[in-house]
């Protein structure tokens, strides 16, 4: 029993359908919470990132196109979850890679699909162990985004340009 984070997606695809609600009821049956949440406009450079261990597939570029919203809305939600054994269990949750052969009662199962192409649109991403989740979570959230923080942080005194609301006259 350990306390972990790990990064969720709500993929393009998940997005355009109206699934983030289903998603999150079913995840919000595990017992975790979650601790960060915001809506990103995927970079080509944050997308390679991401997937960098796949970039020898020969899936890749359609996998970049994918999660950057080529197909659907230029836009994922990344949820932080923070909970005993989190990984596992989102993991368990949410089913296999490939959405043909998720249990149907899994996220993946009940609404995932591969196209023509050969694109497995499976709606989410959850990372898959205690070294890829601290690297996601690491490479798409800034530690004051999360409410509460398993990895050690450090201050540094930084000159930069920062936006605040115009105020009214
Ligand atoms: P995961 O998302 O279940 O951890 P990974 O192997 O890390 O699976 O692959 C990342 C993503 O790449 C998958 O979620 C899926 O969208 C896509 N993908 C993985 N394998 C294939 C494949 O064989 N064909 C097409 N797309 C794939
Ligand atoms: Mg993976």
């Amino acid at each position: 029993m350990k306390e972990q984070q790990t990064l969720v997606l709500i993929k393009p695809d998940g997005l355009v359908k109206s699934l983030t609600g289903n998603i999150l009821t079913e995840l919000s049956d595990v017992d975790i919470i979650i601790t960060g949440a915001k809506i990103v406009q995927v970079t080509r450079e944050l997308a390679e990132e991401h997937y960098n261990h796949l970039k020898e597939e020969k899936f890749f570029d359609e996998l970049i196109k994918y999660v950057m919203g080529e197909y659907h809305t230029r836009r994922v939600l990344a949820l932080v979850y923070h909970g005993t054994d989190t990984i596992g269990k989102v993991r368990r949750v949410i089913g296999e890679t490939n959405p043909e052969e998720a249990e149907p009662t899994t996220i993946r199962g009940k609404y995932g699909r591969i196209t023509k192409s050969g694109v497995f649109e499976n709606v989410v991403h959850a990372s898959e162990n205690e070294k890829e989740a601290e690297r996601e979570i690491k490479l798409w959230f800034r530690p004051e985004e999360l409410v509460h923080n398993i990895y050690p942080t450090e201050s540094k005194d930084v000159t930069k340009t920062e936006f605040f609301w115009k105020e009214k006259k």
